[in-house]
Order: C-alpha cells, then sequence, then structure tokens
C-alpha cells in the first residue's frame, strides 16, 4: 500500500509537470485526489491493515494528497502567470497613439447672454436674484398694477395650475417679491433673469417658453436721467461705445411713464436695411419709472422712494446680435446650432 500511494504521488507529479493548461491540472486532481480517485480508491483498502499499519498509511496517504494539492495549486498558478503574461504581451499600449477628443459640453447661448448681462450689472452694483417660475397670480399680475378684468392681462395669456397659480408671464413678480421682503426699509438695486411663460402659438418670433432679463432700481430721489444713464452705459458696453440710443414714450401698467428703447442699427448705420426694417434703429427693451401704485402696494411710501425699472428679451438680444432667424432654435435643441456658439 506505501508503494501504491508513493507510486501514484509519482504519476501525479509527472502528470502535473506536462500539463499544458488548466484543463489538464483539472483532470489531475479528479484523477488523484477526486471522490473516486485513486488515492480515495487505496484508502478504501486500509481496513484491511493492521492497527500498527494503519495510523502509518493514514499519515502517509495524507502527506501524499497534501503533495500533490500543492504541486497543483503551484502549477496553476505557474500557468496563470503565463497567461497573463502574454495577454500583456499582446496588448502592450502604444502611448504614442493620439488620444481620442474630449467633448467638452459649453454653455447655451442664452445662458451665455444672460451671464454677460449679470456681469455687466454686478459691476454697477446691482444682485442677481431668481424666483420662481410657478407664481401666484397676485405677484405675476396684481402687485405689477394688473388687477383681475385689466385689458392687458389678456397680452399675457399664461398657462395656468388654478385660478391662483400660474407659470409666470415675465421675471416681475421676483422683483415685487423683493420690495415686498423689505417693506419700504431699504434701497434695491437687483436683476432678475430667468425662463417665462405666455399662451402663444409658436411660430418663427414667438415661443411659449422664453427667456427676460429684468432690472429694478428703487431708492430715494431716483429720476428718469439716472434711467437713462444707466441704459446708455448698458448699450455701450454690450453693444459697442459708438451706439446711440433713442426713447420712444410706451406703456407698460407697472411703470408711468413708460418708454421703449432703440438702439441705432450697427449694419447700416442709420441708413436703413432689412435687420432694422429700413428704420436705421433697432427696439432692445422696454422701461420706465416705477408706477407709484407698485410701490405703495409692496410698502414703500412713493413720496419718499421713486426708482425704474427695464425688462429685455435675452432671445431677441441673441437673434440680432448673431442673425438667428427662428426663435424655435434656441429650445429645439439641435446640437449643431448650439456648438457654433461655444467660441463666441
Ligand atoms: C419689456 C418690458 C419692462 C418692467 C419691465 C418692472 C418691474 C417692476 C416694477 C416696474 Cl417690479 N417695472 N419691469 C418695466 C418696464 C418694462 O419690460 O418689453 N420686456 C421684454
Amino acid at each position: 500500500m506505501k508503494e501504491q500511494l508513493q507510486t501514484l504521488e509519482k504519476e501525479a507529479i509527472a502528470k502535473l509537470h506536462d500539463a499544458n493548461d488548466l484543463k489538464d491540472i483539472q483532470a489531475v486532481q479528479v484523477t488523484y485526489l477526486g471522490r473516486k480517485g485513486s488515492i480515495t480508491e487505496v484508502l478504501r483498502g486500509m481496513g484491511k491493515l493492521s492497527k500498527e499499519e494503519r495510523p502509518v498509511i493514514g499519515e502517509l496517504a495524507n502527506k501524499v494528497r497534501t503533495t500533490i494539492q500543492e504541486a497543483i495549486d503551484g502549477k496553476k498558478e505557474k500557468l496563470e502567470q503565463e497567461e497573463l503574461e502574454k495577454q500583456l504581451q499582446k496588448e502592450t499600449i502604444d502611448v504614442t497613439l493620439p488620444g481620442r477628443p474630449v467633448h467638452v459640453a459649453g454653455s447655451h447661448i442664452l445662458t451665455s447672454i444672460i451671464e454677460e448681462i449679470e456681469d455687466l450689472f454686478i459691476g454697477l452694483g446691482y444682485e442677481v436674484k431668481e424666483g420662481p417660475e410657478v407664481e401666484t397670480d397676485y405677484y405675476n399680475f396684481e402687485a405689477l398694477n394688473l388687477p383681475k378684468g385689466h385689458p392687458a392681462r389678456d397680452m399675457q395669456d399664461s398657462f395656468y395650475i388654478t385660478n391662483e397659480l400660474l407659470l409666470r408671464t415675465h421675471t416681475s413678480p421676483m422683483q415685487a417679491r423683493t420690495m415686498r421682503a423689505l417693506e419700504g426699509t431699504e434701497p434695491i438695486r437687483m436683476i432678475c433673469p430667468g425662463k417665462v411663460y405666455r399662451r402663444d402659438n409658436d411660430d418663427a418670433t414667438h415661443s411659449h417658453q422664453f427667456t427676460q432679463i429684468e432690472g429694478l432700481y428703487v431708492d430715494k430721489d431716483v429720476r428718469m436721467s439716472d434711467l437713462k444713464g444707466t441704459l446708455h452705459l448698458f448699450v455701450q458696453k454690450m453693444f459697442g461705445e459708438d451706439r446711440e440710443l433713442r426713447f420712444r414714450p410706451s406703456f407698460f401698467p407697472f411703470t408711468e411713464p413708460s418708454v421703449e428703447m432703440d438702439i441705432s442699427c450697427k449694419v447700416c448705420s442709420g441708413a436703413g436695411c432689412s435687420v432694422c426694417k429700413q428704420s436705421g434703429w433697432i427696439e432692445i427693451l422696454g422701461a420706465g419709472m416705477v408706477h407709484p401704485k407698485v410701490l405703495e402696494m409692496a410698502g414703500y411710501d412713493s413720496k419718499v422712494y421713486t426708482g425704474f425699472a427695464f425688462g429685455m428679451g435675452p432671445d431677441r438680444i441673441a437673434m440680432l446680435k448673431y442673425g438667428i432667424d427662428d426663435i424655435r432654435r434656441f429650445y429645439t435643441d439641435d446640437i449643431r446650432f448650439l456648438k457654433q456658439f461655444h467660441e463666441a
């Protein structure tokens, strides 16, 4: 029995020596150490041995088992190592190859325009404040001197959530909220950018969702000349030093007096062209002195405090600046359109 075990050990080691892959090794495992393997077979005959011989053979059998198992494990590791080496040889990386281009995202053109305007007004001491897009009827209309039934509400038909809740039609409600929160105790210099909504049929110049940026300046003794000076500076920085301004009388329920502001057309220098519709002027924003009723509703004493406000559409500004012919391009996410402005 002793010889039998020693022969099996030699055989197994020899087979392992010749093994070329994991399958060969697995076969040795099963043939010699498996439940029906040769060693187990030999040990079945232990019953015939004497009491003295049994522990000696038992010990030897365990030793042979351990030796074969260790040899199997060793060979396995060696083969795996070789396999890995081969793989690494095959997959060497050519570090001289050019890398794959990384696509870097960029800002949406409307975001860039808004940020440019924000930076300009931050430089004049204004604060940027953003507000909710779902608004109450009170802040969207009432607080801006547009009581229920006011005819000007028709021009700003909205998406209603309930009778009293709607998608804001302009960013002014955030300015009304800011005034209300301060209750006439402090001056205000703020600009408010964001998305606004109107119930409109989309076409090249109308979108049911667009952007707006509004400004508000409230303090003691604020005059129309302050409005003009501020907007003049804004135009020169945004559109160029050589631009001229003109103000035309207009109407907004929340300002009195109200104006519309035009800038001189750069394309034709005032001679008239298709961009300015032959007028030499391009309308850029609406503005005015904050209506006393709006100040009073927010808790400001309109005999002490006055203010000016203005509102403009980044969509329109971008369309003029880059000659974009259709407002829907901003909102239909054609990456070829949006990418054009990433280096702008
Ligand atoms: C336009 C005109 C305007 C305002 C917005 C405003 C806000 C408050 C009080 C008074 Cl809280 N006025 N905003 C004033 C005049 C014009 O926008 O054509 N926007 C695109």
